[in-house]
């Protein structure tokens, strides 16, 4: 008889409980088997990421194992603001880091410009560039995104850029293809209940050169 058992384990004074069975007798070839756990950090746990430590063992005597990562997020808005002056969870970006404030510049943090769409300048939102993700943690607490997408004018005359927004798994508003030519165009999604809401933009069908992806005054409302 072949017996597969799993364990999961976290950082110290974590709560790591199988609520699904760890192991099964039999295990047979091109079959699965899976187990569900319930992780808790332990209180005072700071925002962050973390590794938890997944060990399979199989009658009599082999044995693999290998790292999750999870992420204990800042705490979830509960007043409007800013999505430059919140934290974000995570962030992919097609040129250099994600910009506050100001907009993508080139690859270095910090080298932007004053966010600028077709001759108009705004002072709050996040300079990107496509293809993108910038993800939150809101955790049901806000209702509505708000912001003026559009090609920042730092990028010459050949930007295209489609800008959407995520609340979980659905997508909720987007831009269309956006060019240099384009003034900003007002976006607006319903993002009631979403646990992760995600701006993500993509390079318009034509490659990602010059698409430096404004999100001018980007502004959740939350509480
Ligand atoms: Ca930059
Ligand atoms: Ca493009």
């Amino acid at each position: 008889m072949q017996v597969f058992t799993s364990r999961l384990t976290g950082p110290a004074g974590w709560s790591v409980k199988a609520v699904s069975p760890p192991s099964t007798a039999v295990l047979r070839m091109n079959k699965s088997f899976s187990t569900d756990w319930t992780v808790s950090p332990s209180p005072g746990t700071k925002p962050g990421r973390y590794s938890l430590t997944v060990t399979t063992t199989y009658a009599p005597d082999s044995a693999l194992s290998y790292t999750l990562e999870v992420v204990v997020p800042d705490p979830a808005p509960n007043a409007p603001a800013y999505l430059s002056d919140l934290p974000w969870l995570r962030t992919s970006n097609g040129w250099g880091p994600v910009e506050r404030d100001h907009s993508n510049g080139e690859n270095q943090g910090g080298d932007g410009n004053m966010i600028t769409i077709n001759g108009v300048t705004y002072a709050k939102g996040l300079g990107a560039h496509a293809p993108g993700v910038i993800e939150y943690y809101v955790a049901g607490n806000c209702t509505t995104v708000t912001a003026d997408v559009g090609v920042d004018d730092e990028a010459g005359t050949n930007g295209t850029v489609s800008f959407e927004v995520w609340a979980d798994g659905a997508k909720v508003a987007d831009s269309g293809v956006l060019t240099n030519a384009m003034p900003a165009k007002p976006l607006q999604a319903n993002v009631s209940g979403a646990t992760l809401i995600r701006l993500v933009t993509a390079d318009g069908g034509d490659g990602i050169n010059y698409d430096h992806a404004d999100w001018a005054n980007a502004h959740i409302t939350c509480g």
